[in-house]
């Protein structure tokens, strides 16, 4: 859809941030990155807390003429607009069974597994590196064997069948975490096999981390 021009802040590590510059690569859609730095306080400043109170990233500024800037944040809600605006290649696809199976996966990571992996929230548990580490693991590999036992019953060469959806983009990123915090995706064939097959593919290799690495960091 014309009209429209994006920002989106983010951070190259963010796995939230990769979901949405997955979507953006995915769909075609021309966007402005504007990196916020979480390894200092630039998400916690004035400036940023306007844009998102809970001073996190993702969040999309959506720009169009004669109007004042838009400011959308939490990833999920940012990629059902993108998908509503831009329907075509689709994120949401298939019957409504289908569609539900894709959020339902979505979630597990984005409701009940990425969260408890945030640094913010880690770093409250405990300062001990040991212990942190732990804590991280536990709720990933829960996260994640939840993720395998229900995609087995529907995963082709991605999450859903042989074609990306916004499942995966949910999927890969937290895999890449897992591989971060030293789990090693061999406890999960079938995740395992997805990763693979998904960093392959351009989309995913033109939004992954690596590429918007600044350096020093
Ligand atoms: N539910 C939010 C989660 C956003 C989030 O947790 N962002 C992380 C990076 S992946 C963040 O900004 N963390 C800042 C921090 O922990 O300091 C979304 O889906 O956008």
């Amino acid at each position: 859809m014309s009209g429209h021009q994006f920002k989106l802040y983010h951070y190259w590590r963010s796995s939230s941030s990769w979901r949405v510059r997955w979507a953006l690569a995915t769909k075609g859609i021309e966007c402005e990155l504007v990196p916020i730095n979480l390894l200092t306080n630039e998400a916690d400043q004035p400036d940023h807390l306007q844009r998102n109170p809970l001073g996190y990233v993702p969040v999309l500024e959506v720009l169009q003429k004669d109007k004042n800037a838009w400011l959308l944040t939490e990833s999920t809600a940012i990629l059902e607009f993108l998908e509503e605006l831009y329907p075509e290649p689709a994120l949401i696809t298939g019957d409504s069974y289908q569609r539900a199976r894709i959020r339902q996966l979505a979630q597990i990571i984005n409701s009940d597994t990425q969260p408890l992996q945030n640094p913010h929230v880690v770093e409250k548990f405990s300062t001990d590196p040991a212990q942190k580490l732990q804590w991280s693991q536990l709720w990933i590999r829960k996260g994640l064997q939840a993720y395998e036992i229900v995609a087995k019953g529907s995963a082709g060469k991605f999450s859903i069948g042989d074609t990306v959806t916004l499942a995966d983009l949910f999927l890969v990123p937290q895999c890449y975490n897992a591989l971060r915090n030293e789990i090693s995706l061999s406890e999960f064939p079938l995740l395992e096999r997805i990763y693979s097959h998904s960093m392959g593919t351009d989309e995913c290799k033109k939004s992954a981390p690596e590429i918007f690495k600044p350096s020093g960091q």
